[in-house]
């Protein structure tokens, strides 16, 4: 209950929002500008979601700063300096303290506390949320910005328990470092968090060991410090580059070549790989051509031309060859972006070890058995990836109409109307929820449009003293279909990751985020301009309707 202010007749707030990430600080900020009684609860100590916890060393968004920012307010975007063109873990979080304390956010953000359950009551149109303190408080409505890769995914290694050393997870690094010297390290998982952290880890452990399942496909970062005079210049033209990226499928500007890759020669290929990868860097590089992510066959160019400079880059033959994707389809995984990675493989203290075809045994006391091969260390770095997209919304006990249970409903897979709203969960709304273009895009960009389009939707609904949302079922049905249809015309189905939740053991492989941010954009456009199309809206007074 809130100890601030009196309870309502109705209900102790409007709005309870669970997550003081980038998506839950943003979200507290419109509804207070409404007007609106909101509560922001967070596990955490302090702001910055998936900031606050990855605190890795190398831990750095390979989104470009200047875009990897709010754009509510251009008071807030031209007075911000980032100082490097792909910012650091402790920077971004400095920046998301700011953004709390500029907005006088914090009063609102209970730290601390965790959502355990979120149940519907029918006939008063409220939600109750309880939490790990014992309380429960009522809601008009129920905002999850827990966003989309905050649940860890701790695979259950034999013998863990009896590991004698030290263990971390890169997705919740303890606040005070980590001093690796004179230890030992093994590193499992070798995608962004893995390859952003292995060159840090090495040049500090006497000794690094790397256990890769599966080769990934990694682009230099090309990572720099950012000029005053070149902050300026995007300043001066923030408004024109964020209106933009709105229209752009990943919101945010890759410099796409607007060319297939099958259309021009090999050599031309290469001239233009060779440029992005020298200059551009970054996942700039995707965007070399137009259907590298929808042709296999353009696919395989770059993939080879990925291929070849790894084994250009990494001296040991054998390495090069454990390191080197084959048949692999870049971006299908999420590709990812380094500084010195594939470089790191040719220091004497780096070892590489493929689990591929040998899992993992054992962890031993003192080590980690594979095929039969003790590997003594004295910590082990889990870098084993998400429960992604719906990991944090089944985390919680959430109930809907009549008690029935999002865990149930999702069984099979993650069903959104827009990845907005669920289908018997009246005024749960999702920020970034699966079936939006969330990972697929420029974060920032999707929060910015979906926490606009939520505050908008809740100003409508007050205005016209509607009580409760939801989808029309049949309009949730097309749209997972939608999103499934237009996955399936990339490459992104193609292979296991964690986009189809098939790197979480016992997880239903089904493709969750939505391909193409700017159609999304047309599309929630014209269902609000159609006055919410595909959605039932209850107005006050009304008994449920039949139709939902
Ligand atoms: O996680 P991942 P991540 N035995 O799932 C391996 C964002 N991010 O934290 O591929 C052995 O990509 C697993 O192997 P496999 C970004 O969107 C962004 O690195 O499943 N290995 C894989 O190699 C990113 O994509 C930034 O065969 C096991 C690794 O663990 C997303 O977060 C930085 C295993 C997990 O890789 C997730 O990245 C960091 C097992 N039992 C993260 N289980 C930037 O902005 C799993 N693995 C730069």
């Amino acid at each position: 209950m809130d100890d601030r202010s009196p309870i309502t007749s109705k209900s102790d707030f409007d709005a309870i929002v669970v997550g003081a990430g980038f998506a839950g600080m943003f979200m507290l900020h419109r509804l207070r500008q409404q007007g609106l009684k909101a509560r922001v609860f967070e596990r955490g100590s302090g702001v910055g979601g998936t900031w606050f916890w990855n605190r890795y060393p190398g831990a750095r968004c390979d989104t470009e700063s200047m875009e990897y920012s709010y754009q509510f307010d251009d008071a807030l975007q031209q007075e911000w300096n980032w100082p490097e063109r792909y910012s650091a873990q402790p920077e971004i979080l400095k920046y998301a303290n700011h953004v709390a304390d500029r907005y006088d956010l914090r009063p609102d953000l209970q730290f601390n506390t965790k959502v355990l359950s979120a149940t519907f009551d029918d006939t008063r149109h409220l939600w109750t949320i309880a939490t790990d303190d014992g309380k429960a408080v009522t809601t008009r409505y129920f905002i999850m910005a827990t966003g989309t890769l905050s649940v860890a995914n701790k695979p259950k290694f034999a013998g863990l328990d009896g590991f004698k050393g030290r263990v971390f997870y890169t997705s919740d690094w303890p606040h005070e470092g980590v001093d690796f010297t004179g230890h030992r390290v093994a590193l499992i998982g070798t995608g962004s968090s893995g390859i952003q952290s292995t060159p840090h880890i090495a040049a500090q452990a006497t000794r690094l060991t790397v256990f890769q399942r599966t080769p990934n496909f990694s682009v230099p970062a090309n990572n720099r410090g950012l000029s005053e005079e070149e902050r300026n210049a995007t300043k001066a033209r923030y408004g024109e580059l964020r209106n933009f990226t709105y229209q752009q499928p990943f919101a945010t500007d890759f410099h796409m070549n607007d060319v297939p890759a099958m259309s021009v020669s090999a050599e031309e290929r290469r001239r233009v790989y060779e440029e992005r990868w020298n200059q551009h860097g970054g996942l700039h590089f995707m965007a070399a051509f137009n259907d590298l992510m929808f042709n296999s066959e353009a696919n395989k160019t770059v993939a080879e031309f990925i291929v070849e400079k790894i084994h250009g880059v990494v001296k040991d033959p054998k390495k090069a060859e454990i390191l080197a994707p084959k048949n692999g389809v870049v971006g299908c995984k999420r590709l990812c972006s380094d500084t010195g990675y594939f470089e790191t493989f040719n220091r004497d203290n780096v070892d590489l070890v493929d689990v591929s075809k040998s899992p993992i045994e054992e962890i031993t006391a003192t080590g980690i058995r594979v095929d039969g091969v003790d590997y003594p260390v004295d910590d082990i770095v889990f870098a084993t990836g998400f429960d992604a997209m719906t990991g944090a919304m089944l985390g919680v006990d959430i109930r809907g109409r009549n008690g029935e249970s999002l865990r149930d409903k999702w069984a099979a897979g993650p069903r959104t109307y827009l990845g907005l709203q669920t289908v018997g969960f009246p005024n749960l709304f999702m920020v970034t929820g699966p079936g939006s273009p969330s990972v697929l895009s420029n974060m920032m960009v999707s929060i910015d449009q979906h926490v606009n389009l939520i505050s908008d939707t809740i100003r409508h609904l007050e205005s016209a003293g509607i009580v409760e949302i939801e989808p029309e079922a049949a309009a949730e049905d097309a749209w997972v279909n939608h999103v499934n249809e237009v996955a399936d015309l990339t490459v992104y189905p193609s292979c296991n990751s964690w986009y189809l939740g098939s790197n979480v053991p016992g997880k239903t492989r089904v493709f969750m985020p939505y391909v193409g941010f700017n159609t999304y954009v047309a599309k929630c456009e014209e269902v609000v301009a159609k006055g919410y199309e595909g959605f039932v809206l209850v107005p006050s007074g009304k008994k449920e309707t039949a139709s939902v």
